[in-house]
Formats: C-alpha cells, structure tokens, sequence
C-alpha cells in the first residue's frame, strides 16, 4: 500500500497497564488499527518519564466501511506502509514527549502546557514541576505512591532527581532549613476540591518521618499527625465542590532542633464557618463529626448522650442531606471514622472522659436546633414566646448542667438595664430562633478553639526543651477559591484569603525576583503577570474598603444591608474589581484573579457583627461542669499559673536530663551532616570529620542551657492569645471587634510569618469538577492553569536564573577551581566564567552577584566534586609514599 492512504488518529504513551485510552467518538474514525510496534516503540522510549513505549491509532484516510478496526492479519498486510507512516511521523510523536519540569517545554505555550500536564496525568503521574514549584492534579483515587517506601526513596534527593512529588517538596524544605538555618514555609494553594488538605496532611506525614529515623520519637511526632484527623472531623463538611471541605484555614508550624529532631509544633486556625452549625446549602452536611458521633457511638453511649437519628435533627435534616456520596467502594464509613476520630483524639491527648464530655456538648448543640418555640398568649398583640418543647430543653441543661431555668430565661427574654432598675423583654419568635442558635454557634465555635488550644498545649507539653534554636517548617492549608450559586459573607473572607495568597505568590514568583534582577543591572526583558494588588485594596483600604465600609455600617445604627450595598457600589466607578449586577438585586460582584464572584448581601452585618453574645457566654458558663466552663472561657490568669508550675516541674527533669541529650544530638548532628549528601553539593565520606575528631574539639558541654520559664510562658501566652481570642483577636485590643477585623488581623500575622520565610508553592488544580477518578477535563484544567498564571510562572522559571551568589559567596564556594590570588572582584569572576565557556545566556554578571542557570550551576559543582576527589588522591599517593 502507498503510506499516503494513511494518518494519524492519535498517541498515546503507554506504560504497561498505566496506560490510559481515551475513547473515540464514533463519528470520529473510520477504521483504527492499534499497534505496539517494538522497533518504533524503543526509539520512543521517554527517558524523563520513563515511559516504556507509545500506542499508535492509525486511520486509513477514505476509507468507506465504517467504524471497523482492522484484524492483526489485516495489518500485517499492509506493515510496510503503516511503517514508513510511522517513522515520518516519529517526528510528531516526540512532541508528544512529557516533560516532568515545565520549564524544559520546548516549545511553551498554553497548548503545550496543558498536553503536557493532561498527557502526564493520563499516565498516573499527577505531580509536575515548574523548577521547584509543584503542580498537583487531583486525581480522585489514590495511587499507591505514599508508603514508606516512597518515603525512604525520595530522601536526600535533588529535587528533580526523582520524578516529582510531594515528598521531594517536603524533603527540600527539610534540608535547605537545615543547612541554610533559615525557616522555611510550604504554601499550598488551590480552590475547593483540588487536593490542599490531602497534600498537607502527607507532607506533614514526611516532615515528621524525616526526623523520626532518630534515636528516640518524643510523641510529638504522633500527635501533630493525630490532630490533622480531629480538626478535620470538626471543621470540615461536605460542600457541593467537595465532601471534605475545610471550613476554617490552618498553619501548623513544625519545629525543629539544629540536629533535625522534630522539637514542638504550634496549629493556628483561621475563621471557622459557624453558619454551617445552623443552617446548609441543599446537597450540603454540617460538620462531619455529629455524623460520624451518631453512626459510631454505642447503645450506652447513645443513651447517656440522648442521641437521636440524623434525620431527627433541624440543624441536620434541612439539607436533606445525610451520607457523602462517593464511589461505593470509596465510600466513607462513618462508624469507622468515629473509631479512628477517637484513637486520633487520644493521640492528642483526650482522655476517654474528655471525650465524652465533648460529644455531651456536641449532643447539646445538636439539641438546641430542635428547641422550638410558642406565641404565650391568645391575643394578638402579644407577639413574646415561651419553649414549646420543655423536654428538650430539659436534656440540654442536663447535658451541660446549666438550670433548666436559666436556659428558657436566656432563650426567651433579654435582660436590659434602665437606671437602676433591670428590666426582661419578652423576645419575639424571630428573636428567641436567633438566641437558640446564636448559642449553637458559640458553643461549637467555643469547643473548636478549645480543641485547638488543647492540641497546642499537648504540642508544647511534649517538647524536650523549652529554648529554641532550631528553624522551622510552616505548612500553610486554607479553605480553596470558592464560587457557589449563592455566596455569602463566608465566601467573600475565604475568596479575600486566597487573593492574599496569590498576591504572595506573585510576590515571591515575580516581583522581587525582577526587582533584583533590575538592582542589579542585569539584562531582562520584563514579564508580565497580572497584578491582584487592587482587588486586596477594594476589599482592605483603609476608610473606603469593603471591610471598613462593612465595619462601619455595623455600628452604625439605623444601617441595614441595604444601605450596606449602596455605600459598596459607589466603587463601581473606582474599581474594575467591583461589578454592579445588571437587574437591580441584593447582590454585587467581585472580579477575583480566580473568576467573578456573586456574592449575596443577605446578612454581611450579622455575620460580621457576630461576635460571641456575652448573656450568651454567662449562661454557658454557669454550668456546673468545669469542663462547659473552661470551653466558654479560657482564665488566662489559670493557664498561667498552669505553666508555671508545669514548667518548674520540667525544669527539673529537663536539667539532669540534659547532658544525656546532648549527647545524642551530637551524634545525630554528624548524621545530618552525611545525610546532607547529595541534595545540594556535598562532600566526599572521606572529608567528613569523624564523630571522634569532633568530640576532641568541642568541651564536652551541654549546648544547650536548661529551659527557661519565661521562654515557656511567653510561648503559652503566645498561643492562648492565638485560640483563646476566637480566630486570632488582637489581643492588644480590648474592645469587641468584628469578624472581619479580627480575620485581617490574623491574616496579615500570616502574611508577615510567610514573608520572613523561604517559601515552596505547591499548586493544586481540580482535574474535574464531578469528582470523578482520573478524569481530566481541558477546560476546566486550563481555566485554573491561566488563572494562577502558570504561563507566565514557567517563563520566568525558564528564563529566569535560580542561583544567585555574591562575588564573595562565589569565591569562597569554588575556592579550589580558581587560580590561585583571585580576588573577589566583578572582574575576576567574570574572567573565571569566560574560561569555563559558559553558554552566555545561561550566567550574567550583576553588580553584586552571579546569576547561574541550573546546568551552570550543575557545571560548576560537578568541577568541584572533581577538583575535590583529585586532591585526595593526591594526598592518598603521598601517604603511600611515606609509608
Ligand atoms: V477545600 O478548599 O478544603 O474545599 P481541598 O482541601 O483543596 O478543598 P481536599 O484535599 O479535601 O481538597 O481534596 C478533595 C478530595 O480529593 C479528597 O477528599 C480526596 O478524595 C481527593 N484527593 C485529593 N488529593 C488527592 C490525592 N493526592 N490522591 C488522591 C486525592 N485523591
Ligand atoms: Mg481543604
């Protein structure tokens, strides 16, 4: 046959039974005959994916029959033809070729960038790089890529040795901390459903496997890991974009000693969404734990607890939504999830008493939903309430040993002084709904602060000493982007948190780099990125924003959302960001980086303004139980006196303790040094001092001194005003302030421990928005690919220079490669660099420092891992010598 007749239909790489196949459509082919061509395929061999071979769908062009593959015989008639098409398009197929660093795309285009991520994922690898920043693809089922294995295998690696993956990330930001002494911090972002909390719940895995290979696990290893399970199960829900949403925001900070001993942890918590408490957008749950409390817990626990059916309760049933719906093999079993809710409790330290005063207090929440309420009199005008369901209430008080009394007086009548006198207004229906569930929310919103102060200090309790002098790891986790059919107050913190992120993002990735590229005079052409800084200032300037403006009409009084939303538009002529709909609605728009946002303006003040109601608290705090009344309101002065006495106890074990540590941590300081091997440049076995030479030459001296108190409490402090405030409140400022001011307060704490940090990015992309496993969906792929600006990101990666050295740094790196006298002049560094015959575009000179591509880099380092191994052969030969 003539090798004209035919074309080709598509490629697939293949690797055994990896091999994804995209079905064609019908209309679509003619006839298609599939091969797996030995001779072609071995020329094919991917050796940066490591693929073993492609699948070729060949059509023959005009061909009449329809839709009909071809027999092997049929083929094998026609081989030579279909050969000689094959190898003239071998050209074509290696465009096909992946690349696991973006920044080696030949050819860069949105085109190119998306094949390539798509083509990457068809073949089970959802990691990809762009130099050290890792992309993520969700694929909805877990590969088995996580085990210890893998573990062990990416460790001590160059990132980009081994195909990408989380763990190199995780890995990368261990030993760069170590060797540089600098903190390091892992910012993932992401909107809802594209993979955060997995992938920060497996680095935080790595990160605490890197440092357990030592002698002893102090415990905090164990409960960093068991509080990821217990905050989820409280403040994670099912949404209509994913069945494991965070609703709150989360930045645990792994502590390490010199010697890369996981030393402590601190979790802080950003803005929980207590609306979910009461009320749920249909398809949607509450918090996963009350599901997982009422199909897991016993007929004792039942009926101590007095629970009910799921679909027994207002604030569950409304959404008429009770299981997740996942893939029935996938599917999450509750009872299961509550066993290992407990076993993750106990790791963090709850007692099986505390436990089940928890779930006493959950129980009660649950409970206040169900209290409901009756007009008192017949007559019309008398529009006050009175509990219509006494028995109900009648169990809360005994769950939270409040008096049964105090509770329907809280309930349903306001107490009010005028002068002297105390006056009680009856509350209408309305008023009485929204006390009974403004309650719910300070209760559940109480308890989840609580938890989090209580894994704090189980984190703190555990550590060896109190004075820190190791660096840390920072592990960044919010609520993703986030566009429903009606958004809300929520929506519009958690979308402003995430335009924070990319801001840093575009910091770190595109600013400062060409600001310094600029300073120092190198050449550079400029690339653009789109800037969000004017969408943060619509939400945050100062007077005019839209928080200010909400602030303001909060305590303005006589304001509604009404007039709330008049003073909004008026920036409908300021800012591009701000939209006003087209039909007149209670509504507005933003123009977010990552897509325009409607959000409702249905109860912004409320929800701002709900702070926690103090007749509320002191009704919650008269409880009996000590428990209901730590929850309400952490005593300062208490925790104080705690620690103190805590840390007087420590101080004297910790003090005989600390030769004995030292010790070990010098041991394993040596360690750390050999381990260091491999991941930037490293020295040869033979150069690194034996652990006897080190023990001559150093005293043998505790380093460090016994903990101190003050360093302790301050830390205590630190965290109490961190949980005990609620969403991180200034805790300078006494006065009550708003939601949205304290969510900008600890926002922008976050933001300033970011920037003092050396950051890794990982961005997580939905590979569909279904759910459905290994389903990848163009459009929806290169939406958030465009939107994080990962056209742009792999352009200045690729041009780009990631090495960077003063001239002194440089000579003192590659002392031995110089000639001898060189100074640390520009002149001298330059001349140095011509001799290597560097490529020109690869390195340039600024008034500083060095700028060096990767191969450079490489270059360089591999001539002084030689220059390094021929002296100690030298001196070896003279040895030999001599004896
Ligand atoms: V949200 O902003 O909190 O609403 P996340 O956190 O970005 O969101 P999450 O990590 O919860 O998303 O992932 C959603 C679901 O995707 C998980 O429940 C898993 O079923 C699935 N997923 C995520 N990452 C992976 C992965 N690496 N491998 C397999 C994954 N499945
Ligand atoms: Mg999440």
């Amino acid at each position: 046959g003539d090798p004209n007749n035919y074309e080709l239909a598509e490629v697939f790489s293949s690797s055994g039974q990896l091999c994804k196949e995209r079905r064609l459509e019908p209309s679509e082919t003619p006839v298609r005959i599939q091969l797996m061509w030995p001779r072609i395929m071995n020329s094919a061999i991917d050796r940066t994916s490591g693929l073993t071979g492609y699948r070729f769908y060949i059509r023959k062009k005009d061909l009449e029959i329809p839709d009909r593959t071809l027999s092997w015989r049929e083929c094998s008639q026609e081989l030579n033809a279909i050969e000689t098409f094959l190898t003239s398009f071998l050209q074509q197929v290696t465009c096909y070729k992946e690349y696991s660093d973006l920044c080696n795309l030949p050819d860069l285009n949105e085109r190119t960038l998306l094949d390539n991520v798509k083509s990457r994922f068809q073949n089970s690898n959802i990691y990809t790089y762009v130099g050290s920043i890792l992309i993520a693809v969700n694929p909805f089922k877990f590969f088995p890529i996580y085990n210890p294995k893998y573990v062990k295998m990416y460790q001590n690696k160059r990132l980009g040795e081994l195909p990408p993956h989380i763990f190199a990330i995780a890995d990368t930001a261990f030993y760069t901390m170590l060797r540089k002494r600098k903190n390091q911090c892992i910012v993932i972002s992401g909107e809802s459903g594209s993979g955060k909390t997995e992938t920060n719940n497996l680095l935080l895995h790595h990160l605490t496997a890197l440092s357990q290979k030592g002698a002893h696990g102090s415990g905090v290893e164990q409960t960093i890991l068991g509080a990821g399970p217990v905050l989820e199960a409280f403040g994670n829900a099912k949404t209509v974009h994913n069945n494991n949403s965070s609703r709150f925001g989360k930045f645990v900070q792994v502590n390490y000693k010199e010697n890369g001993m996981v030393h402590g942890a601190i979790v802080e918590k950003y803005l929980l969404e207590k609306s979910r408490i009461v009320s749920q957008a249909k398809n949607e749950r509450n918090y996963h734990v009350f599901y997982y409390l009422l199909a897991g817990s016993d007929e004792e626990e039942r009926e101590t607890l007095h629970l009910l059916e799921p679909q027994d309760y207002t604030y569950l049933k409304q959404s008429e939504c009770f299981i997740l719906d996942g893939f029935e093999e996938e599917r999450v079993d509750e009872k299961y999830e509550f066993e290992r809710l407990k076993q993750s409790m106990e790791m963090v330290g709850f007692s099986a008493v505390t436990q089940k005063r928890i779930f006493s207090v959950l129980s009660a929440v649950l409970l206040l939903g169900n209290v409901e309420f009756k007009k008192k009199g017949d007559q019309h005008h008398d529009e006050s309430v009175t509990v219509k369901t006494e028995s109900v209430v009648q169990i809360i008080s005994s769950l939270l040993k409040v008096k049964e009394k105090t509770l329907v007086d809280a309930l349903t009548q306001k107490r009010a002084t005028a002068g002297d006198e105390t006056v009680f207004m009856n509350y209408k229906m309305e008023d009485a709904i929204a006390t009974r569930d403004a309650m719910a929310k300070c209760l559940y919103g109480a308890l989840f602060d609580w938890i989090v102060l209580k894994v704090n200090q189980a984190l703190l309790a555990k550590r060896h000493h109190s004075d820190h002098q190791g660096n840390s790891i920072g592990v960044l986790d919010i609520f993703g982007f986030e566009d429903f059919t009606k958004n809300s107050f929520e929506q519009f913190c958690i979308n402003y948190a995430n335009e924070h992120l990319q801001y840093y993002f575009n910091q770190h990735i595109f600013k400062f780099e060409q600001e310094e590229y600029k300073k120092e005079g190198i050449q550079w052409k400029n690339i653009e990125f789109i800037d969000n800084t004017g969408c943060l200032e619509l939400f945050s300037k100062r007077g005019t924003g839209l928080f200010p403006l909400l602030d303001e009409e909060c305590n303005f009084p006589g304001a509604t959302n009404t007039s709330l939303l008049t003073k909004f538009n008026h920036h409908n002529k300021t800012y591009t960001y701000y939209q006003v709909p087209q039909l007149k609605e209670e509504a507005f728009f933003i123009v977010h980086y990552a897509g325009k946002v409607k959000y409702q303006i249905k109860d912004f003040r409320e929800k701002n303004g709900d702070q926690i109601r103090p007749e509320i608290v002191s009704v919650l705090k008269s409880s009996s139980l000590t428990f209901v009344r730590e929850v309400m309101g952490i005593d300062p002065v208490a925790l104080l006196r705690w620690s103190i006495i805590r840390t007087l106890i420590r101080s004297v074990f910790a003090f005989t303790a600390a030769g004995d540590n030292y010790r070990t941590s010098n041991r394993l300081r040596i360690n750390t040094n050999s381990q260091r091997r491999g991941s930037d440049y490293s020295l040869p076995d033979s150069l690194i001092p034996s652990e006897n030479l080190l023990r001559k030459n150093k005293s043998f001296r505790p380093k460090s001194k016994p903990p101190t108190m003050l360093s302790d409490i301050k830390t205590l402090k630190d965290i109490a005003s961190r949980t005990m405030y609620g969403s991180g409140r200034d805790p300078s400022k006494k006065q009550k302030s708003s939601v949205s001011a304290q969510f900008q307060w600890s926002l922008n704490r976050l933001m300033s421990t970011l920037q003092q940090a050396n950051p890794f990015f990982i961005r997580c992309i939905k590979s569909n928005a279904d759910k459905l496993p290994c389903t990848f969906d163009d459009v929806l792929v290169l939406r958030q690919l465009r939107y994080t600006g990962m056209l742009a990101t792999v352009k200045i990666r690729q041009s780009g220079y990631n090495h960077r050295l003063t001239f002194d740094e440089f000579i003192q790196m590659y002392k031995i490669l110089l000639p001898k006298g060189l100074l640390s002049s520009k002149d001298d560094v330059k001349d140095f660099l011509e001799h290597m015959k560097f490529m020109e575009e690869n390195y340039q000179i600024g008034i500083t420092k060095v700028f060096l591509r990767e191969t450079e880099k490489q270059r360089l380092d591999q001539a002084l891992h030689v220059a390094i191994m021929e002296r100690v052969i030298r001196v070896q030969r003279w040895f030999k010598t001599i004896f």
